[in-house]
């Protein structure tokens, strides 16, 4: 999958794009990854929604601690932000997504009832960094392929409306945003979770950070799924899961191989369902 690389070319492009579909729209969909809700938000976006209201939705909580997501939707949730914690590939989330949007919109859909105005189904639209499950959300909701979101030029010109029920339509294009750069644990906690290019950041520094992060905070992950004994350091460590697995050129480890199946492993849940970010940190 070819993730974008952003520059400050395509940071502005994307914020302009993403305010003209602001003005479309009832409100705003912005999906996170529930294993790193806070490193996974853009760091502009409630500056652009201002008081648009804001659906959170935590995706791919199947691989996320479920105690964790629970205490994540309690601390995003607010009277202006409502928040849902989804597994996008195996829940039917219609009527969840629904229900919330139309908590959020109710001032909307009084003021409509009082003109006598029947009230119009609610406009809504996807948006979120790279990975985050925007395309599934709307495959999801369009039963298709949905169109490809990158070089959309004109974009006034191409867009649809996908009805997603009665009560809402969605914008078939989603909003794909930046995310934070300027610190370092982020960058990689989002190369460890795919939502970077590999290139970046190398597969051995994101492998040695989340050795050394579980380590520290998870040890038995460790321990109980590769059947090994922690050791001093994350390279050691890392070391020794080569060894047990027989990842050997001659008698050492295979040290590429090892950090790309160790990341894989992390990527797939393997070791257990992790959220690498804890609330109120
Ligand atoms: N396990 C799990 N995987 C998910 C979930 N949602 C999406 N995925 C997977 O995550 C990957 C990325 O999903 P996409 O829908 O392509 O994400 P996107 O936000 O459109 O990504 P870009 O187009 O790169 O910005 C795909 O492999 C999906 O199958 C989920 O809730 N659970
Ligand atoms: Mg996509």
């Amino acid at each position: 999958m070819a993730k974008i690389q952003w520059f400050p070319g395509h940071m502005t492009k994307a914020k302009r794009e993403m305010e003209q579909y602001l003005k479309l729209v009832d409100f705003v969909i912005e999906i996170r990854d529930a294993r790193i809700p806070i490193s996974s938000k853009n760091p502009m976006l409630e500056q652009m929604i201002k008081n648009k209201p804001h659906l959170i939705v935590l995706s791919k909580i199947d691989k996320a601690n479920p105690e964790m997501t629970k205490q994540w939707v309690h601390q995003l949730e607010n009277n202006r932000v409502q928040v849902l914690a989804l597994d996008l590939l195996h829940q039917n989330f219609k009527a969840q997504i629904s229900h919330a949007g139309k908590i959020l919109c109710q001032p909307l859909i009084e003021k409509q009832k009082r003109r006598g105005i029947r009230p119009r189904p609610l406009r809504a639209m996807v948006c979120g960094i790279p990975n985050v499950g925007k395309s599934t959300f709307i495959n999801t909701v369009a039963h298709k392929k949905a169109a490809q979101t990158a070089n959309r030029p004109g974009v006034t010109k191409s867009l649809q409306w996908i009805r997603f029920n009665a009560d809402i339509e969605l914008l078939d294009t989603p909003g794909v945003l930046w995310p934070k750069f300027d610190d370092e644990e982020i960058g990689l906690k989002l190369a460890l979770l795919g939502a970077v290019r590999d290139e970046v950041v190398s597969i051995e520094d994101i492998a040695l950070y989340a050795c050394d992060w579980m380590m520290k905070n998870c040890p038995e992950a460790l321990t109980n799924y590769y059947q090994i004994e922690i050791q001093s350091t994350p390279y050691e460590t890392l070391l020794t899961i080569g060894r047990k697995r027989g990842m050997l050129q001659g008698n050492e480890v295979d040290e590429d191989r090892l950090m790309k199946s160790f990341v894989k492993d992390i990527r797939d849940a393997k070791c257990g369902r992790i959220t690498w970010e804890f609330p109120n940190d």
